[in-house]
């Protein structure tokens, strides 16, 4: 059994759950425990008596943990990323990708603990200056989704160590492995005991301790709008700092003037790589009038060429939907949408691998109005509908009428709409000429809306989560 990290030592707990391989069912990665109340409790205890040591710490100190954390990810990339995409699902190219992201990002926030802010104010009143400084909130608990098990997890824990904070993590049940592996190389780094706590698990049990303890001082959620909610109800009773990364409905408008071959790259790449179980996926394409033809006709051609198959086979480009549960919701709004009147143009059936896996052929709708409910609520799967406009404005208008406001993209030859669009989205991020997926790791990540709530995460604005300000007055 794979252990829980409590305190800076790995416990064993009395029941422990397999992880099964998407590409393949029949494969258990392994066993992991399950932690229970009192574990989730004693790791909490530890990261709250680990604070004040490790809130005073010298910089110094934390650069040199967290850019262990970064060299180490780097040595291990290949072992790493092969664990990651049998756990996921997602191909071994982009299990590669999000290793070296979460290098990356560890990278980044261990040149951040040099890099310290503050500002030195003269006062109003004469002879009194003011300094504003920032401090670490104390205990973060960490709570990350099952699409990206290294990445997400990097860009919350990078951080909070960073500015100082100790943590609790709790990966999605799904994927404990890469989070495993994660405080497996924390642990290995000397960083002092009970500062960074695994707590792997049911989100009914660890989730639920977390949000009930006072001590738990912020929480940062990335996952769905419905446990999103929960969280931020169950941590208003404590006044809790909250960071939640929900859902998307993202926008990619193709104008008349695009770069035909450019748009249908950035629609396939945004729609259906990482088997379109990303926030920030490309699910609704709004197609002006004039290209609407030639774009369909190209983008179902190289729809009906992606390979999908094990999540390890150089020749595959989808790799499997991530679970059961997600794979019968994927379905489920296929058949809807056909229901209510979309086009199935290509996919949508479930194919058959080599081994037992979930696979699913990316899904082509067209003919759907912004109203139907695949183009209203969140799939996280390989599925995306077409919506054809008259023109720029109209465009614009349906991009924007949507509950979400996480990312949207753009692709056209025009600065003039190209530059009004950035400034009307309603987004968070938008992107032109480029994917809606598939972001930086150095600039702030977050949307509008119901997509997200509370401050940024990653890049310099990272700190607004993750520390508190602290205005002092003195007076010599
Ligand atoms: C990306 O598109 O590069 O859960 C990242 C998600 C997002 C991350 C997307 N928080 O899909």
């Amino acid at each position: 059994m794979k252990p829980l990290l409590i305190d800076g030592a790995w416990i064993t707990t009395s029941h422990a759950e397999e992880n099964r391989n998407p590409s393949n069912t029949d494969e258990v990665i392994g066993l992991y425990a399950h932690a229970g109340r009192a574990e989730t409790q004693a790791a909490i205890e530890a990261a709250r008596l680990s604070f004040p040591a490790w809130a005073a710490s010298t910089p110094q100190f934390r650069f040199e943990i967290l850019n262990k954390v970064a060299d180490e990810l780097t040595l291990r990339k290949s072992e790493i990323a092969s664990l990651l995409s049998r756990e996921e699902g997602k191909t071994l190219r982009e299990g590669l990708q999000e290793t070296e992201r979460a290098a990356n990002i560890f990278r980044f926030f261990a040149g951040e603990c040099l890099r310290p802010a503050g500002d030195l104010i003269p006062s109003v009143r004469p002879d009194v200056s003011v300094e504003v400084t920032r401090e670490p909130l104390g205990v973060v608990g960490i709570v990350t989704p099952w699409n990206f098990p290294l990445a997400i997890p990097s860009w919350k824990i990078a951080p909070a160590l960073c500015y100082g904070n100790t943590v609790v993590f709790k990966p999605a049940e799904l994927v404990p492995g890469c989070a495993w592996v994660l405080a497996e190389i924390l642990h290995g780094t000397g960083i002092p005991k009970g500062v960074f706590n695994l707590v792997t698990g049911k989100g009914s049990v660890v989730g639920n301790t977390m949000l009930s303890a006072r001590d738990v001082e912020a929480v940062t959620f990335t996952g769905s709008q419905a446990v999103g909610s929960l969280v931020a109800q169950a941590s208003i009773k404590h006044m809790r700092k909250l960071q939640l990364e929900m859902g998307g409905k993202n926008p990619l408008v193709v104008l008349d003037d695009a770069d035909l071959d450019l748009a249908v790259d950035c629609a396939v790449d945004g729609a259906f790589y990482s088997t379109g179980q990303r926030c920030t996926a490309s699910s609704r394409l709004i197609v002006t009038e004039g290209i609407y033809g030639r774009f369909i006709e190209k983008l179902t051609e190289k729809c009906r060429a992606l390979t999908v198959g094990d999540a390890l086979d150089p020749a595959t480009d989808i790799g499997p939907v991530a679970s059961a549960s997600q794979l019968a919701t994927d379905i489920d709004y296929i058949e809807i949408a056909r229901a209510q009147g979309g086009n199935l143009r290509c996919g949508g059936d479930i194919v058959k691998g080599r081994n037992h896996g979930y696979f699913l052929q990316p899904a082509l709708f067209t003919d759907t109005d912004n109203n139907m409910r695949i183009n209203r609520e969140e799939v996280f799967g390989p599925v995306a509908s077409v919506i054809r406009v008259r023109d720029y404005e109209e465009a614009l208008a349906t991009s924007n009428d949507t509950d979400f406001g996480l990312c949207s993209g753009i692709m056209t030859t025009s600065l003039k709409h190209a530059a009004h669009f950035r400034r009307e989205s309603r987004a968070g991020m938008v992107m032109v000429n480029l994917p809606t997926a598939g972001v930086d790791y150095h600039v702030p990540f977050g949307g509008r809306k119901a997509s997200s709530y509370g401050p940024r995460e990653q890049g310099r604005y990272a700190a607004e989560f993750f520390s508190t300000v602290k205005t002092s007055y003195i007076r010599p």
